[in-house]
């Protein structure tokens, strides 16, 4: 395969996931910087919605001959999962998939759209703070309902020993939570040990927000 493009941005939570499993994976990936911005962000421009069609990030390009461009975090981490099935990010037996499958889609679908730049700040231009409000109430629920299953299935990781992909989820979720002034180490004592246990990996330390290229210098963050 030819080295992978991945459009994205320092801070985004669903390009860090994308970031974590090209480490653990061992693919080479170009990073080209995406700037978000509610109002005259990068992903606003037609080019990068001939990339990506929701004005998002991340997005993946495949060079080659077609050239293929995936978009969505989780297609672009399940195709990674069966390109490169080494290293692999979901377990053997299928109702722990499912359960990771469902630790995915609590982030996913259940709290990261509801904190995400075009929404917040739509619902604060209609009543100021409130945008903030809301995103840190769907942290809280949805950080609860998380905890709640990997109560039943955690390890060192989320489910059992191994990293899978709801590792790659909850590690962005946390850092956004912290964002939204939630003391993630008070509620969930539990989350917050399997979130130490990811960043003392490799994988994950060369992922993080403030060690990419386009990150902004720290006073400026
Ligand atoms: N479901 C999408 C979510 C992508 C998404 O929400 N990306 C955010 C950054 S984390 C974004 O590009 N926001 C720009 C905007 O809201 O205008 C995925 O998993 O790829």
């Amino acid at each position: 395969m030819n080295r992978l493009i991945l459009y994205g941005y320092w801070r985004s939570s669903a390009t860090w996931r994308v970031r974590i499993a090209l480490n653990l994976k061992g693919l080479d990936a170009e990073h080209v910087a995406v700037h978000l911005s509610a109002t005259d962000g990068d992903q606003l421009r037609p080019e990068h919605a001939a990339l990506n069609p929701m004005r998002q990030v991340p997005a993946l390009v495949i060079p080659g001959e077609p050239r293929r461009v995936v978009t969505q975090s989780v297609a672009i981490l399940e195709l990674l999962e069966e390109l490169h099935p080494e290293t692999p990010l979901l377990p053997k037996d299928p109702f722990l998939r499912a359960r990771v499958r469902e630790l995915v889609e609590i982030v996913n679908s259940g709290i990261q759209p509801h904190q995400n730049i075009t929404p917040t700040s739509r619902i604060d231009a209609l009543s100021p703070g409130a945008g903030r409000a809301s995103a840190r109430h769907f942290n809280q629920v949805g950080l609860a309902a998380f905890d709640a299953l990997v109560a039943e299935t955690a390890g060192r990781f989320c489910v059992g020993d191994a990293v899978t992909l709801a590792d790659l989820f909850l590690v962005p979720q946390l850092y956004g939570a912290r964002r939204w002034g939630i003391n993630v180490a008070a509620e969930w004592p539990r989350l917050q040990a399997i979130d130490d246990a990811c960043g003392a990996l490799d994988a994950f330390a060369r992922a993080r927000p403030e060690v990419q290229a386009d990150a902004p210098p720290p006073e400026q963050a």
